[in-house]
């Protein structure tokens, strides 16, 4: 394997994921420079180059050793290990991380007016879709025999057009599935974007960048659920109020200089927090409730 000095990192040039990796690469403290053809994008601040690709392309680029790690859907990169597992026996293609964002599921999806009852009901038919080998697998462990039609896009017309009778497609909010009459019938791989990497070690500078990379990335990703929850409430609903908080949250509580019955109640909250939590916190007796986003943690 060459030597290389810095680590280049493919991320989608335009599409659903571009924004949101360009967001967690700056939220990891790092900055580019983007060149004039806006196909490569130079470190800055650290040896970590970025080169912009169709995602399509990001796990060829890294098992080429063009790229040495990639921001992709784990989707695309499953699908292609495991055509290389087919081909050659083997992939040196690997998950290092979920990255929480980009998130969808491969499901297959047939006609809403046709009973679907389980597997069983694919045996014999058509399926359409742009991922044969994830559906092939799910087919095989279902020992079910179809008929795959690879198709690169549009898969959801296809039914209507009639080149298929069912098809094994993304699904994020399921409107396009509504507006094609097909439902979701049962989901095959759950999908979000993923940091890729070769299973290939490095043995120059690249290996403490990765490292710090990694460390970064966990710790943008601990806190990216975690709330600061500010409140006050009476000392009488004191109770009350802590025991409508999430377990396992410390609360910080002080008193309010110059109203003795008030208290100002502090915490951090993680995980799912939204207006239900919230309101269930001020019908407890929480007034004045503050969310605010946690940027760093160190404890
Ligand atoms: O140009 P390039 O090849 O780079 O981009 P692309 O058009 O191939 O990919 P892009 O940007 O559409 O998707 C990139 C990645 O985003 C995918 O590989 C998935 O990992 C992820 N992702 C998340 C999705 C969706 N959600 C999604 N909803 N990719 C595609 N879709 C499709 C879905 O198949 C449906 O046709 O979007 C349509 C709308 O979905 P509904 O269910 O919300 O209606
Ligand atoms: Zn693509």
């Amino acid at each position: 394997m060459k030597t290389r000095d810095r680590l280049r990192i493919a991320v989608q040039k335009s599409g659903r994921l571009s924004d949101a990796s360009q967001q967690l690469l700056a939220q990891c403290g790092l900055k580019f420079r983007q060149s004039r053809d806006k196909l490569f994008c130079f470190g800055e601040t650290h040896p970590v180059d970025l080169l912009l690709v169709r995602d399509d392309d990001i796990p060829g680029l890294i098992s080429e050793g063009v790229c040495d790690l990639g921001f992709v859907g784990r989707n695309v990169l499953e699908e292609l290990r495991l055509e290389q597992v087919a081909l050659t026996g083997s992939s040196v293609l690997q998950e290092l991380r979920a990255l929480g964002y980009g998130g969808c599921r491969l499901s297959i999806a047939t006609p809403q007016d046709e009973l679907f009852e389980g597997a069983q009901s694919l045996s014999g038919r058509r399926i359409a879709t742009s991922y044969p080998r994830l559906l092939a697998r799910y087919l095989a462990s279902e020992g079910v025999t179809a008929q795959i039609v690879v198709l690169s896009g549009s898969v959801e017309i296809a039914p209507r057009l009639g080149s298929a009778d069912v098809i094994c497609d993304l699904v994020s909010s399921g409107a396009t599935l509504v507006a094609n009459q097909l439902k979701e019938s049962v989901k095959i791989l759950d999908s979000e974007a993923v940091l890729a990497a070769s299973t290939t070690e490095f043995l120059d500078a690249r290996q403490p960048m990765l490292d710090l990379l990694l460390r970064r990335l966990d710790g943008v990703m601990a806190v990216r659920e975690t709330r600061l929850l500010l409140m006050r409430a009476k000392r009488s609903a004191l109770d009350s109020v802590r025991s409508s908080l999430p377990r396992h949250s410390t609360t910080t509580v002080m008193a309010v200089q110059g109203e003795d019955d008030q208290l100002a109640l502090q915490t951090v909250v993680s995980g799912t927090f939204g207006w239900a939590e919230l309101e269930a916190i001020q019908l407890a007796g929480a007034t004045q409730l503050l969310v605010l986003p946690v940027e760093r943690m160190l404890a």
